[in-house]
């Protein structure tokens, strides 16, 4: 796509907002009000708050930023402001109740549509290439993530469908594969959407390194658990070994053992848990420990970096393990479109140069790196997207989950999260150094 021709930018904006928009009214419209105020974990906020503050974020940027309006209900903001209100507090706020948080949202992106008409794309850092419409495009895609992954959390019978991603015979291809060492490019400086903290783009050299060709499957985290990995210290970052002693963590989030077998809840139903599945609500802890156990350890976020975007043929970083061609359906398993990540070795077509698979959709990825920010980073357009986060408190993750819409992902894109968390979309895949090897 031609990103300089101002039509294309237009449509493509239009395109993300209302995809986004769309899966927000089906995660707040299939359940009934009392299910939108309600807190179903004290993780997590109410739905109806996450649909005020979608809105109230669109109106700040799109309206307020980019277009200089005034705000429409400045009463509203501090309610919006996750600074301002940790989650557990959120349901006893004086809240939008539904039909007028929806009314809300709604006339903001009326509005916001407008803005869109009018715009040159330029001029402006917030305007170049749409870049504010973009960045509120992934802001609720985000909040749909978050919002189903408090649907995840919530009791009772299922309010979500989806069909079930296609079966894949198993997986024959080699467990890892090698990545050469050298340099690499990380991060972008040409992505339009791209968000602050994965910019610049910057050379990095990389040793050589294994990486698992798929993601940790549910019957390799099985062996771990079958062979007393919970119970064996040896395994456990002391931080982590401490945390499930004392919460009693003895298997992923969701996980019970029944009549010999290993049972799982998800979205309202029980199923038996599918052994060739990416295992999903790990923590970091129990990644970093799985692997230990395994003889291995989890990537560098430089190495999940390099394997997903280097193209040793050309010697240049991609958008995608694939190339550069955004993704569709066959791929990676993106958009909610299954509720359920796919089978280790589906997608052959998503595939990087060296033969990684699902490095894009399926499961987020633990990384073993701290979230910090590349040589020349800049805040933008606000501090409290990124630069708050950056520290060793929090852990990297990368490549999406099914939850996540492709707005929301690509090869660059960072995330990051307690190495406590496990109520998100999470899984890994280990490495092993290879420099004793190839030296
Ligand atoms: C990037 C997923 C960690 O949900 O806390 C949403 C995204 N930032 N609203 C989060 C975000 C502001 C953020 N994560
Ligand atoms: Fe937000």
């Amino acid at each position: 796509p031609d990103l300089t021709d101002p039509e294309t930018l237009r449509e493509r904006a239009l395109a993300a907002l209302t995809t986004a928009r769309d899966r927000t009214a089906q995660l707040t419209s299939c359940v009934e009000d009392p299910d939108l105020t309600a807190q179903h974990s004290p993780l997590m906020s109410p739905l109806v708050w996450d649909l005020a503050h979608i809105g109230n974020q669109e109106e700040m940027w799109l309206l307020r930023e980019v277009a200089g309006r005034d705000a429409m209900r400045p009463e509203i903001d501090g309610l919006y402001d996750a600074f301002e209100h940790p989650r557990a507090e959120r349901p006893s706020l004086p809240l939008l109740p539904p039909d007028e948080a929806r009314r809300y949202a709604a006339e903001v992106r009326g509005r916001a549509l407008d803005v869109l008409e009018g715009t040159r794309f330029r001029g402006t850092p917030l305007t170049e290439a749409g870049f504010a419409f973009g960045m509120i495009a992934q802001h609720e895609q985000q909040h749909d993530e978050t919002m189903l992954i408090t649907h995840q959390l919530r009791k009772g019978p299922a309010a979500l469908t989806a069909p079930d991603p296609a079966p894949a015979p198993p997986f024959t291809g080699p467990a890892e594969v090698l990545v050469p060492g050298g340099p690499f490019t990380m991060g972008t400086s040409a992505e339009p959407w791209a968000l602050d903290n994965e910019r610049p783009a910057h050379r990095r050299l990389v040793p050589p390194f294994f990486i698992d060709t798929t993601p940790v499957t549910n019957a390799a985290y099985q062996a771990f658990i079958a062979d007393g990995g919970y119970g064996d210290p040896r395994w456990w970052a002391p931080d982590g070994w401490t945390h499930i002693r004392s919460h009693s963590i003895e298997a992923p989030l969701y996980w019970r053992r029944e009549g010999g077998q290993w049972l799982r809840r998800r979205f309202g139903a029980t199923e038996v848990v599918p052994p060739d599945e990416p295992v999903l609500h790990v923590s970091w802890y129990e990644a970093d420990a799985y692997a230990r156990w395994a003889g291995r350890r989890l990537p560098t976020e430089t190495e999940w970096e390099k394997a997903a975007r280097h193209d040793p043929a050309a010697d240049r970083s991609t958008r995608y393990p694939w190339g550069d061609a955004d993704p569709t359906p066959e791929h990676a398993n993106l958009g909610q479109r299954h509720l359920r990540p796919a089978p280790a070795g589906s997608y052959p077509a998503g595939e990087s140069p060296l033969g990684v698979r699902q490095l894009i959709g399926d499961v987020w990825e633990w990384t073993a790196s701290d979230f910090l920010p590349y040589p020349g980073f800049a805040a933008f357009p606000y501090k409290e997207y990124s630069e708050v986060f950056f520290g060793p408190e929090h852990k990297v993750l990368r490549g999406g989950s099914f939850a996540v819409d492709q707005v929301a992902c690509r090869g660059t894109f960072r995330n990051w999260d307690y190495p406590i968390r496990r109520q998100i979309f999470s899984g890994f895949r280990t490495a092993r150094d290879a420099a004793a090897e190839t030296a």
